[in-house]
């Protein structure tokens, strides 16, 4: 059988494994290591690692079940041609997206500093999309994989939840993907956004998705 039910807020969520995607955002050593990206802009990045041990668990589960995988990392051409000067100039610091870090140059594709944390670490078969936004949809070819899958749920970690993990949810929501959220596999450098972006999703009946938790999402997977 490959219908599950996973409890979750507002109310448990009804899902077909063989139209089910892992959707693991931006997982990247620049925003959960020292040195990177999220470093620049001034985080903490500690508290986003605490999220690396529970997405592992449910990427176990998912493998085991081939379950479609998909990975996202944010960042950039190395000419930085896909990268808005806006995006460029925001925030003002002195380390920005393109300049030389520990990691490699700051959210540059093909950089060190770009690339998922090895727990993590893509196997060959999984998908991959490089997107130069917050949102996943945006720019990207991660629609029409859906499609062609017959994906309609997305079981969603990653980081941040109130920037990257927010924004794809809501780019899914609108295009008819059923999202849910795990709560202790995506993270915030502040915690008042923690709290705020996970209760943005699931109110008012679930109005761009569902949240649940890794060993309630355990649970619905290996039943
Ligand atoms: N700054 C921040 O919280 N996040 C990002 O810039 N990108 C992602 O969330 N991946």
């Amino acid at each position: 059988m490959k219908q599950r039910t996973m409890n979750a807020e507002p109310y448990e969520l009804e899902f077909d494994l063989t139209k089910t995607a892992l959707l693991i955002i931006d997982m990247q050593r620049d925003f959960v290591l020292p040195g990177g990206f999220g470093e620049a802009l001034g985080n903490d990045v500690t508290p986003l690692q605490a999220t690396i041990g529970p997405t592992r668990r449910v990427l176990d589960a998912a493998r085991a079940l081939s379950v479609m995988i998909i990975h996202t990392r944010e960042g950039h051409r190395p000419d930085l041609t896909d990268c808005p000067p806006s995006k460029l100039g925001r925030g003002r610091g002195k380390t920005r997206i393109g300049d030389p870090g520990p990691m490699g140059r700051i959210l540059v594709r093909g950089e060190i500093g770009h690339d998922i944390v090895p727990e993590l670490y893509p196997k060959p078969g999984e998908t991959v999309i490089d997107k130069p936004g917050k949102g996943a949809f945006y720019a990207t070819d991660l629609e029409l994989i859906l499609r062609n899958r017959g994906i309609v749920t997305l079981i969603v970690c990653g980081v941040t939840t109130e920037v990257c993990v927010n924004t794809s949810v809501r780019e899914a929501n609108d295009r008819g993907f059923e999202c849910v959220v795990l709560s202790d596999c995506v993270g915030s450098y502040f915690p008042e956004f923690q709290t705020a972006a996970l209760a943005m999703v699931k109110a008012q009946g679930g109005i761009f998705g569902w949240v649940s938790d890794s060993r309630r999402a355990l649970a619905a997977l290996v039943a």
